[in-house]
């Protein structure tokens, strides 16, 4: 089937609104979630603790892993998002997401590995301790961001589970939930719920590979992809999978939620590179946020999205303009 309409993402920026800023605190910490908070251990670690919507987190810096390009403000990397389950538009994840109950967080982990079962958020975290990673983010659409995200490297999130050697991939899955998402309840969605990610298994314990539970310091606002998120700077933003209640091992490659929609737009790889033109757009350059309609932030896009030191050697022998 051949998917006509164009994704909103593809609209020209200028003509996508700017949200107006607010810091949005629309949650309190509720006395059962502050009690679990007090309870967490000491050390960076907010080891243990529940992402409580809000909540400063301990975290240590990892200066060798953080770009040291100026921060997107706070403000704009959290109202200028992706995330379809609440809509379209940029705005509409700001505006919608709060409907998102992100505690109590049940993460399922099955398929290939000898510790699959069913996991309350901080007991898969609790033997972790957090770090913060400046990354730039850039997204399919040729919008980019620099965040400073908090979590734990995918790799020490997924050994924990004992994947076997079976386990070639691993296929990550969003929250559905149309009750709490209203894009998931609208009848205009060329997505086929839930939304649908995946790594390559060598991908996933590549040392640039996070799993984040905050940015900024704090715990990710729901429209960040809260309680938790993949991130995977060198990849479009869309492989960033957000909100993951599921993750499988598998000997097979995962179908994913872009791939499927337009294969011919949006590959399984998904690697930034500036040689392999979008159908519809060039990525040879990208608009680094915030980014005005009069002063247009424009730079070079980088192969990997600058980060090929670290993953180039995954990709080698590899035909990128074939596995886009
Ligand atoms: N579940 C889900 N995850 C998602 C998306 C989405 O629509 N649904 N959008 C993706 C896209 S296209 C991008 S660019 C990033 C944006 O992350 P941000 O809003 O935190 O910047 O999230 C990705 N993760
Ligand atoms: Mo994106």
């Amino acid at each position: 089937m051949i998917i006509k309409k164009r994704p909103a993402w593809s609209l020209p920026h200028s003509q996508v609104t700017p949200e107006s800023v607010f810091l949005n605190r629309r949650r309190f910490m509720t006395g059962a979630l502050a009690a679990t908070a007090a309870l967490a251990l000491p050390g960076y670690g907010a080891a243990g603790s529940l992402p409580v919507p809000g909540e400063m987190l301990k975290y240590k810096k990892m200066p060798d892993w953080s770009t040291d390009e100026g921060l997107t403000p706070y403000e704009d990397a959290t109202s200028y998002n992706n995330f379809y389950e609440f809509g379209t538009d940029k705005g509409d994840p700001k505006r919608y997401a709060s409907a998102l109950k992100t505690a109590p967080w049940t993460v399922t982990v099955e398929g290939e590995c000898s510790k699959g079962g069913e996991y309350a958020l901080e007991d898969i975290l609790k033997p972790h301790d957090y770090q913060e990673r400046i990354y730039r983010l850039r997204c399919v659409e040729a919008w980019s961001m620099v965040v400073p995200w908090i979590g734990v490297p995918l790799a020490d999130l997924l050994t924990q589970f004992e994947p076997t050697p079976r386990a070639r991939y691993v296929y990550f899955e969003t929250l559905f939930e149309p009750e709490q998402m209203r894009g998931q309840r609208s009848a205009f969605s060329t997505i086929d719920w839930p939304y649908r990610e995946g790594l390559r298994m060598d991908e996933a314990m590549n040392e640039l590979s996070f799993m984040a539970v905050g940015l900024y310091g704090k715990t990710l606002p729901n429209q960040n992809g809260g309680p938790m998120r993949l991130v995977v700077p060198w990849k479009y933003g869309f492989k960033s999978i957000k909100s993951i209640v599921k993750i499988r091992f598998q000997e097979t490659r995962p179908k994913t939620t872009w791939e499927l929609i337009a294969p011919s737009e949006y590959g399984f790889y998904a690697n930034v590179n500036p040689e392999v033109d979008h159908p519809r757009w060039s990525q040879k350059r990208e608009r680094r946020l915030p980014s005005g309609l009069f002063s247009v932030n424009w730079m070079d896009t980088q192969k990997f999205n600058g980060y090929g030191d670290q993953v180039a050697q995954l990709y080698r022998g590899m035909d990128l303009k074939r596995f886009f």
